[in-house]
């Protein structure tokens, strides 16, 4: 076995000189964060993996990293950074593990986000200071049993109590729903528009039960919502988005998110592979010296070079707030299909080692599989690109 296993050597490929793109403060988040994940994350991460269990005691750190809400305004608890910093956060955290990246999108881009841009500055103040630090932890219901790539079908429904709203459905899928405090849940009024509403823990009628036999993103908690006449307070519903519009600029923050995350993931298998060709002895030379290997792996820094300039110029337009939501589907989808083909062939340049835990590929192979699936699957992605560039709509 491979003396170096389990110690995390990672070294970021840098093949064009991005950094020289990068602003010192980046690059500060950047070691912060990546010092972070070598030290907490990875020793203990493929354990969790195994055991298919959430390592809860890394809320708090991933809160003073500023993982919750990079970009929301530092009034309101959170780092009020540009979006750069952001993706940059997130690739590091996603080079450790995409359930654990995938903990840090959902309380900022999915729960702090429309909070911040749909809420009322009561429900800001009240929910925000502690979702930064994570002393609150929320979760995102869209997706139901029978609605998962077209939401806007959704049953999960409120009616007009007066003093009150009264939910029911089910959601499905939602990542942290089992420890979440909160949920921000997305429902149809009478009217049949969709409306967003802030659910609490312990309203009575609302349980959420875990989802177990999961192959894929093992160290993240998922789970169900379910609502059964649950009583929500008038002032826990955003008072002016509705449509599907409102969750849908959610996802585009999150999806940004999830682009420079997957490269990470890839980072991290390239990097892995190309120590092991180096040190892997068979017929007399290391396997890094063999045609075959090295196209693999000259291929994989290929794609790794040309996805880290995509999504730092998306960065940089989402900054100026000038990215489009299809230029973030465009990033999103080419980031985890790069990600997945090179995590497919660094496990295989590791041989028989590379199914083990003692090294990270698998993991990152096997939640790619979920990261491909969340936040829109591969084909709808691909199709939001089809109908922006042919302005022909092959959805429905
Ligand atoms: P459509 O008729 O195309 O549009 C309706 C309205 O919405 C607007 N819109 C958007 N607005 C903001 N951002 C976007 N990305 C938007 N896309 C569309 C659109 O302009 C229109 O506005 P208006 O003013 O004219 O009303 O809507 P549709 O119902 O046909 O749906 C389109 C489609 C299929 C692309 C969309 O529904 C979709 O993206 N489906 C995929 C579903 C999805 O991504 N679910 C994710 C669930 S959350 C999750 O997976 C979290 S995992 C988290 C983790 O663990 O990391
Ligand atoms: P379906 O929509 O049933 O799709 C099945 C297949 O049909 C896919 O290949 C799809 O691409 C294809 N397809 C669908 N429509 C079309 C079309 N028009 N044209 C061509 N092909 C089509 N959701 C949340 O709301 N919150 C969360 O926190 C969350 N976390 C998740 C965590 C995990 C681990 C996973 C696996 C999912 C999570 N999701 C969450 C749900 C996720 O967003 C959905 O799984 C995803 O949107 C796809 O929905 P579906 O699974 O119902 O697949």
């Amino acid at each position: 076995m491979n003396k170096s296993a389990k110690k995390d050597l990672y070294e970021a490929p840098d093949y064009y000189l991005l950094d020289e793109l990068l602003s010192e403060e980046h690059k500060l988040i950047r070691s912060t964060t990546r010092d972070w994940v070598k030290k907490e994350v990875s020793p203990i991460i493929e354990d969790y993996a195994q055991k298919a269990a959430f390592p809860k005691q890394l809320i708090k750190g991933l809160g003073e990293i500023g993982a919750f809400g990079p970009t929301i305004p530092v009034e309101y608890g959170g780092a009020g950074l540009d979006y750069i910093a952001y993706g940059i956060i997130m690739q590091e955290i996603e080079r450790g593990d995409s359930g654990i990246r995938s903990t840090a999108s959902v309380q900022g881009s999915l729960v702090m986000y429309p909070i911040y841009t749909y809420g009322t500055e009561a429900q800001r103040k009240k929910y925000l200071p502690k979702l930064a630090t994570g002393e609150l932890m929320g979760c995102f219901g869209l997706t139901e049993p029978d609605h998962g790539s077209n939401p806007s079908g959704m049953v999960t429904n409120i009616k007009d109590k007066d003093d009150h709203y009264l939910l029911n459905g089910a959601k499905m899928w939602i990542s942290n729903a089992p420890f979440a405090d909160i949920a921000v849940v997305w429902a149809k009024d009478e009217s049949g528009k969709i409306r967003g509403l802030i659910v609490e823990r312990g309203m009575e009628g609302f349980t959420t039960p875990e989802t177990h036999n999961k192959w894929s993103l093992r160290a993240s908690a998922t789970g169900e919502l379910v609502f059964d006449n649950v009583k929500i307070p008038k002032e826990n519903i955003f008072p002016d988005i509705t449509g599907i519009k409102g969750p849908l600029g959610c996802l585009n923050q999150a999806r940004y998110g999830i682009a420079w995350g997957a490269l990470g993931a890839a980072m991290d298998c390239y990097d892995t592979a190309l120590r092991y060709s180096k040190e892997r002895i068979q017929f007399d030379r290391p396997i890094g010296g063999f045609q075959l290997q090295q196209k693999k792996l000259a291929e994989m820094i290929t794609e790794i070079t040309k996805a880290q300039l995509l999504v730092w110029r998306l960065g940089v337009l989402k900054s100026e707030n000038r990215a489009t939501p299809e230029q973030i589907s465009m990033a999103k989808r080419n980031s985890v299909e790069i990600a997945l083909d090179i995590a497919r062939n660094a496990r295989q340049m590791l041989g028989g080692m590379g199914i083990t835990g003692e090294y990270s590929i698998m993991r990152h192979m096997m939640n790619l599989e979920s990261v491909v699936t969340y936040e829109g699957t591969h084909d709808i992605h691909l199709l939001i690109t089809g109908m922006d560039v042919t302005g022909i709509n092959a959805f429905k």
